[in-house]
C-alpha cells in the first residue's frame, strides 16, 4: 500500500526544512507496511519555500512538489490530494499542516487505524489524551473549544470531537467519492466540510488524541473573521439542508393536519353525537392520535414502517402512551402560564403556540425516533429500546 503526506505550504520554507527531514529519516523508516511519500502542496510561496524544497528533493527521492494559484488550504488539498491518488498512486493520503504543529511521530498510530478497517482517521485535540497549547490565552483557547463545540452541536453529530483540526489519514475512497461535492468552501473551513460529507455518506471513522503544539516559526495563515463566517454559513446551510431531507418535515405536516383533525372532531363530535365538550375533546384527540400513527407509520417513517400486524397494537398502545405525554406537557405549560398571567384567551393561545413549539415538537419527535420507529440509536438506551420492541 502506498501512503502520501500531503502538507500544504504558504510561506513555510524555515518549517519544510524541519519537518521534511523528521519525515524522511526519523519517521518513514520505522513503517514497515506502506510506501511513504511526501507531498508539497505550494501556493508559489514567495519566501523560496518551492526552492527549498526542490533542494532536498535531491537527498530525497519520495518527496514530491506541486506548486498552484494561492486560493486557500481547501482548493491547496483538493489539489494535493487529486495529484496523490492520480499520479502517485497513493491508497491513503495524509493532511498534515508544515509548521510542526503536528506531531509526525503520531502517523504509525494513524496508519494502525486505516489497518483496523476505519476509511478516516481524525487527529483530535479535544479528547483525552489530547491537548492544545497550554501557552494559548484564555480567549484563544476559549474560541478554540467552544468554536468546536459549536459544530459539534449544530451538526448534531457528537460522537466525532474535533472538526476543525487538520492532522489526518484517510483512504483514497472517501476523497474520491467527496471530492465533487468540496468546491465551495474552499478556506479552512473545508476540513469541516469534508468531515461532514463522509460521516454523513457513513465512512467508519477513527480518532486519534493529538498535542496541537504552537507553530515557532513563520506566521500563521489564518483568517480569522473570514473563516467563522464561512464555518457558521457551512454547518447551519448544511444542517438545514439535513432537516429538510429527513422526516422532520412530514412529521411537522402530519402533525399539524392532526391538530386539524382534533378541533374539528371536537366540534362534530359535540354537534351529532350530543357529548359533552370533555368527552368530545376526547375523542377528537384520540382520532388525531390515529390519524398521526397511521400516516407517520406509512409516510414519515417509511423507511422503519412496523408492517407486522401483531406488533402494530402494541406499538399503537405505546404511541397513545407517548401521545399522553404531549397532553400532560401542554396541560403543565398552559396551567402554568395561565396561573401567572391571567386565564385569558390570548394567554390560552400564546401558552399553547409554545407548549407545541418548544416542548412537545422536541419531545414527540425525539420519541417517534428513539422508541417508536427506532431511526436513532441512541447507545445509552439501547436496554431500553430493545424492550420497548
Ligand atoms: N498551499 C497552501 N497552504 C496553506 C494555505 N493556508 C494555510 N496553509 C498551510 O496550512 C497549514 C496550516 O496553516 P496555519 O496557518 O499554520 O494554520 P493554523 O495552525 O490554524 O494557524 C500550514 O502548513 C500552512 O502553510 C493556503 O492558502 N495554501
Ligand atoms: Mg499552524
Amino acid at each position: 500500500m502506498k501512503a502520501v503526506v500531503i502538507l500544504p505550504t504558504y510561506q513555510e520554507k524555515g518549517n519544510v526544512e524541519r519537518v521534511i527531514p523528521i519525515l524522511q529519516d526519523k519517521i518513514f523508516p520505522k513503517i514497515a507496511n506502506y510506501e511513504m511519500s511526501i507531498l508539497v502542496a505550494d501556493d508559489n510561496s514567495p519566501d523560496g519555500t518551492a526552492e527549498e524544497v526542490r533542494k532536498l528533493m535531491k537527498k530525497y527521492k519520495n518527496l514530491n512538489i506541486l506548486e498552484g494559484e494561492k486560493k486557500g488550504l481547501g482548493a491547496a488539498y483538493v489539489r494535493g490530494m487529486t495529484y496523490a491518488i492520480e499520479t502517485m498512486k497513493a491508497d491513503v493520503v495524509f493532511e498534515m499542516d508544515a509548521d510542526l504543529s503536528h506531531d509526525p511521530y503520531k502517523i504509525p498510530e494513524f496508519l494502525k487505524k486505516i489497518d483496523e478497517g476505519y476509511d478516516m482517521v481524525i487527529g483530535t485535540r479535544y479528547s483525552d489524551g489530547g491537548s492544545i497549547p497550554s501557552n494559548w490565552g484564555l480567549i484563544r483557547k476559549v474560541y478554540s473549544i467552544f468554536g468546536n463545540l459549536l459544530v459539534r452541536s449544530i451538526l448534531m453529530r457528537f460522537a466525532i470531537h474535533d472538526w476543525t483540526g487538520g492532522f489526518r489519514a484517510l483512504r483514497k475512497e472517501v476523497f474520491i467519492k467527496e471530492k465533487p461535492k468540496l468546491t465551495v468552501f474552499q478556506g479552512y473551513t473545508f476540513q469541516v466540510s469534508f468531515l461532514h460529507k463522509a460521516v454523513q455518506d457513513k465512512f467508519k471513522i477513527a480518532e486519534v488524541p493529538i498535542h496541537f503544539t504552537d507553530r515557532t516559526l513563520g506566521k500563521s495563515k489564518i483568517a480569522p473573521r473570514e473563516y467563522i463566517v464561512n464555518l457558521l454559513k457551512y454547518v447551519f446551510t448544511a444542517r438545514f439542508i439535513e432537516i429538510l431531507n429527513s422526516p422532520f418535515p412530514k412529521y411537522a405536516l402530519t402533525g399539524f393536519i392532526g391538530y386539524a383533525i382534533n378541533a374539528i372532531g371536537l366540534e362534530l363530535f359535540k354537534k351529532h353525537l350530543g357529548v359533552n365538550s370533555g368527552v368530545a375533546a376526547s375523542m377528537g384527540a384520540e382520532l388525531s392520535i390515529i390519524w398521526n400513527f397511521t400516516v407517520n407509520n406509512l409516510w414519515t417513517f417509511s423507511s422503519q414502517r412496523i408492517t407486522d400486524p401483531l406488533r402494530i397494537i402494541p406499538k399503537f398502545i405505546q404511541f397513545n402512551l407517548v401521545s399522553i405525554g404531549s397532553l400532560i406537557i401542554i396541560g403543565t405549560v398552559v396551567g402554568i402560564t395561565t396561573h401567572i398571567f391571567g386565564d385569558t384567551g390570548i394567554v390560552r393561545q400564546v401558552s399553547l403556540v409554545i407548549a407545541i413549539g418548544f416542548f412537545v415538537i422536541p419531545y414527540s419527535y425525539s420519541m417517534y425516533n428513539i422508541f417508536i420507529w427506532k431511526r436513532w440509536k441512541i447507545p445509552f438506551l439501547a436496554r431500553i429500546q430493545k424492550i420497548t420492541g
